[in-house]
């Protein structure tokens, strides 16, 4: 089958539907398992790297405050822009026919995280919606490939979504005084809006507007939970009032 058909194959009408009503959508098995297997392989390799390198200052960003046993990454950021491997999946032109099926032709990746969270501890994410962090001129312009490169379920720490919060406005984040790069959205607005899980299997994705709540809890399981998250940006669309200092020159032309 070619790999346009295996992108109409994946995603039917309603399922793109689906995406722009609720504002996410999970398609499995978008990548075989031995895909990512390798590609964490080479996260790993690059976290070890990363961790040895890096200055004190830096450390309660990177370093999941939650496993204290050992001590244990919980992100990379821009690995689309340091490992050939993520830029491969990136590239890939089944994902990337899914990006476009939901978002339009002509996409680059913005900015990339993996996220670690590990065994027994592997801290949250807050609740947040990525076009509060990146400030985008067009809101319907911005989608995040969430790559399962593990099993991601209820008990490691699966997404959850708001279901329809893509349709409503990006609200002003908070965030605590000690770590004022980990913007969240206000308990006031939060408390109102039920969250759903999203449970992932390896080699799935789960894609969402950029305006869906969406946050992860605590990895209470004995099993790591990692992803690779891909922020992919339609070419018309600038990032005019980003809240954090994002680098430009690491976006990354993915189609024209
Ligand atoms: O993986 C997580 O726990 C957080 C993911 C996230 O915030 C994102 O993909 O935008």
């Amino acid at each position: 089958m070619s790999e346009e058909a295996q992108v109409q194959a994946c995603l039917s009408d309603s399922a793109a539907f689906m995406y722009h009503q609720v504002g996410h959508l999970t398609v499995p098995g978008v990548f075989a398992a031995g895909d990512m297997d390798d590609t964490i392989k080479d996260i790993e390799l690059w976290g070890e790297q990363f961790l040895a390198d890096l200055p004190p200052d830096r450390r309660s960003w990177y370093v999941d405050g939650g496993i204290t046993a050992r001590t244990v990454l919980r992100k990379l950021d821009n690995p689309h822009a340091h490992r050939e491997q993520i830029l491969k999946i990136a590239s890939h032109p089944k994902l990337v026919g899914l990006v476009e099926t939901l978002i339009g032709k002509g996409v680059s990746v913005y900015f990339s995280q993996i996220f670690f969270k590990g065994p027994e501890g592997g801290g949250p994410k807050p609740a947040h919606q990525d076009n509060y962090y990146f400030g985008p001129t067009r809101i319907d312009g911005v989608i995040t490939a969430w790559i399962a490169l593990d099993d991601s379920t209820l008990e490691n720490g699966c997404l959850y979504f708001g279901d329809g919060t893509n349709l409503g406005p990006v609200y002003p984040h908070v965030a605590p005084p000690d770590e004022p790069y980990n913007l969240q959205l206000p308990e006031e607005i939060l408390g109102l809006q039920p969250m759903s899980p999203a449970p992932v299997s390896k080699g799935g994705v789960s894609f969402h507007h950029g305006n869906t709540f969406h946050q992860s809890s605590t990895n209470m399981s004995t099993k790591w939970r990692r992803a690779c998250a891909l922020h992919y940006v339609r070419n018309d669309v600038e990032f005019a009032h980003p809240a954090l200092p994002y680098d430009h020159s690491l976006k990354r032309k993915i189609t024209s």
